[in-house]
This record gives C-alpha cells, sequence and structure tokens, in this order.
C-alpha cells in the first residue's frame, strides 16, 4: 500500500516537474490577452493513462482539440449507434480545466466510414438521402454538447491543392452546397458555437484563392462560418513569413477570424512532394528520411526554435484577428509525424520533448510573448 502510494506520488511529481516547475511562465499565461493556445489531445490523455501529458496540458494549455475523438468513424460508426464515450470524457477535461473546448470534425472524407455514402446494394446513396444523414449527424452531436464545445470544425480539408473543390463523396453526391449546408445544420444545433472551415497548406496561393473563393461565397449566402482554420502543418522553411503574414491577413479582409488550428513544425526530410497533410499520403521506409533516430542535433535545435519565433512574430502581429493557436500534440513522442507519411520516423515537431521536458522551442515561443509586451 505504502509502495503504491509512494510509486503515485513520485509519478506525480515527475509529472509536475514536466509540466512547468522548471518553465516560470506557462504558454497560456505568456499569450494571455493575444490568443488562446490549445494543444490536441487522444485517448491517453482523455482517459488519464498520461498523467506526465495531462499535467502539462492543464499547465500550459487553455484550450483543447481532440485528435480524433469526434471523427465520425469513432463517433458514429453505424446508423444507428452512436458511440459517446471517448467524446464525453474529452468534453467532461475541458470543463474540468475551465479549458475552450474544441470539436473536430463533422463533414471530412476521411475516417467516415463508407455506409453514410450508401445504400443497401453498396451504391451511392441520394442527394436527399445524404444531406438527411448529414442533418442527423451533426444535429445529434452539435446538440448533445450544446454550450459545452465552444467551437466545431464543420467542414475539413474540401479543396484540392489548385484550389478547387475535393471530388468527395460529399460534392458528388450532394453538390457544392454540401459545405453550405453543414454549416447552417451546425447553426441550428447551437446558435452561439463558433464553426470553423479547416484545411491545410492555404499559404500556396492557388489553394489560398480557392478557400478566399469560398468563404467570401458562403459569408455572401449569409451561411454562417465565423473562423477560418489554417492548419499549419508547417517545415523548417514553409511557409515564408511573408506567405503566412498574407494569408492571415486576407481571410481577415472577408471579416472571419482565424486560428492556427493544428501546429507543428517537421524538422524531418520532407517525403513528400508538396507541402501537405494528406493523410492518405504513404512513403516507403527509408533510413535516410530518418536522419534523427537518435537525438536532434543542437544546431537543428535551435533552428526550430527560431522557426517557432518567427511563426509566433506573424501570428502576434495578427492578434486582432487570431483567435486561437493550437499544437498537434503535447509532445514530440505523440506527433502523428511519427508515422506520416513515412512510418517509423522519430520526428520533433512540437514545444516537449519525448519526456514531457520544455524544448527550446517553448522558451522562444513564450520569448515572442513577451517581446511584444515589451514593446507595447
Ligand atoms: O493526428 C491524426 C492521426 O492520429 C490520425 O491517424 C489521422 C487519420 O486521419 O488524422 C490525424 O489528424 C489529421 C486531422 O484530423 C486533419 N488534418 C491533418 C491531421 C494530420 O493528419
Amino acid at each position: 500500500m505504502l509502495n503504491r502510494r509512494f510509486i503515485a506520488v513520485t509519478a506525480l511529481l515527475a509529472a509536475s516537474m514536466a509540466a512547468g516547475a522548471q518553465t516560470r511562465t506557462s504558454l497560456k499565461e505568456a499569450y494571455r490577452g493575444n490568443f488562446l493556445i490549445g494543444a490536441a489531445i487522444g485517448t491517453p490523455q482523455i482517459t488519464g493513462q498520461d498523467s506526465r501529458g495531462d499535467a502539462i496540458v492543464e499547465a500550459q494549455f487553455d484550450a483543447i482539440s481532440p485528435e480524433n475523438a469526434l471523427k465520425w468513424e469513432r463517433i458514429h460508426p453505424k446508423p444507428d449507434t452512436y458511440d459517446f464515450t471517448l467524446a464525453d470524457r474529452y468534453v467532461a477535461f475541458g470543463e474540468k480545466h475551465h479549458m475552450f473546448t474544441v470539436a473536430h470534425c463533422l463533414v471530412w472524407h476521411n475516417q467516415v466510414p463508407d455506409w453514410v455514402f450508401r445504400d443497401d446494394k453498396g451504391n451511392f446513396v441520394d442527394r436527399v438521402t445524404l444531406l438527411k444523414r448529414m442533418h442527423d449527424h451533426i444535429s445529434t452531436i452539435v446538440g448533445r454538447y450544446k454550450g459545452r464545445i465552444q467551437s466545431w470544425d464543420v467542414v475539413n480539408e474540401a479543396l484540392n491543392e489548385d484550389g478547387t473543390l475535393r471530388q468527395s463523396p460529399w460534392l458528388k453526391i450532394i453538390g457544392e452546397d454540401y459545405i453550405a449546408k453543414a454549416f447552417q445544420y451546425a447553426h441550428q444545433a447551437d446558435p452561439q458555437a463558433q464553426l470553423t472551415y479547416n484545411d491545410y497548406s492555404l499559404e500556396i496561393e492557388a489553394k489560398r484563392k480557392g478557400a478566399l473563393a469560398l468563404i467570401a461565397k458562403l459569408k455572401a449566402q449569409g451561411v454562417p462560418v465565423t473562423s477560418v482554420g489554417l492548419q499549419g502543418h508547417n517545415s523548417l522553411t514553409w511557409p515564408s513569413v511573408e506567405d503566412q503574414d498574407a494569408t492571415i491577413s486576407a481571410f481577415a479582409k472577408l471579416g472571419v477570424k482565424v486560428v492556427i488550428s493544428e501546429l507543428d513544425i517537421d524538422v524531418l526530410p520532407r517525403a513528400a512532394q508538396h507541402p501537405s497533410a494528406e493523410v492518405s499520403l504513404k512513403v516507403l521506409e527509408d533510413p535516410k528520411l530518418n536522419p534523427y533516430a537518435d537525438g536532434l542535433p543542437p544546431s537543428v535545435q535551435q533552428e526550430l526554435a527560431q522557426r517557432y519565433a518567427d511563426l509566433f512574430g506573424v501570428y502576434l502581429k495578427h492578434r486582432d484577428v487570431v483567435t486561437r493557436v493550437t499544437f498537434w500534440g503535447v509532445t514530440d513522442g505523440d506527433s502523428w509525424l511519427n508515422d506520416w507519411p513515412v512510418k517509423g520516423r522519430t520526428s520533433y515537431p512540437l514545444l516537449f520533448d519525448r519526456s514531457g521536458q520544455p524544448k527550446p522551442a517553448f522558451q522562444a515561443v513564450t520569448r515572442a510573448a513577451a517581446d511584444v509586451k515589451t514593446m507595447n
């Protein structure tokens, strides 16, 4: 009994050291008055299995996003079966810690079961049937968490790299207005909730133009879109500070808020042809693509810190329109980039290392906020 208690206390101590004892100002404190600082959390953090991760989230962040827990295949796996087990715990976690709670995502082409689009014979359903399924899904989920989830990623990744609409089953079956309908259904279910269009690589000119045209059209039709999520799956060289700046300015001009919704910075050799976060992309393992399996060289660590400082400089410049910056994961060990687009790499994209310690990039990010305060 004593032994067990000793182990528990030691684990707690280790967790609290990791979470902040050595870091004077937390991220959320550093950015208070500018924008919220969020982290995407997964099953280990939601269920409390990862006490070290939880301690970091509680100490450092004032917003959470669910990395996978609210995706269609998890929450609505069969036509008449909703499974709210993990989603309920996720929302309770946010409430317990008084965090701004985000949901991700209602309408996407990935992680949505095939039955959604098909009839008993396996053929595509018609527009009316799919709209009804979309409506049932959105009104059930958004309705359940009305007033408890503050912001929804309503439509995710509807655009191709060239700015045209992606030929997803949503588009093929319903037509272009599936996007407007999704926002309208979400707004009906919770009129107070913030509603986001979320996508990656919007800093690329062609895709950005497509997104700007889409948002402008939705706004002109009176569709209740409140913000654009720039996912922010970045590298050490992409996007340039200028492109990031121009992208935020361009959306701000349309009268929507901007959220950096899935931030990480990949330091590994790029395995994809273009900057992308397309989850279906797969590249074969190759030791050349995994150069830091034994640790990150200090020079790259510094490069990452500088890059984070530069990007946060841009976000801070736009703090009147940027309402939240959310990291896609808590520690490097949690990141999806360990397995995408190449399986089993050792990646270093976040602010906390694999043992939960803050990296030089962490200091760079808190310092960026302090610098702005000093200038004012
Ligand atoms: O991080 C998520 C990873 O755990 C999942 O396996 C993957 C499957 O689709 O989705 C990842 O999150 C994605 C997010 O939902 C949408 N934008 C790109 C993210 C990284 O792929």
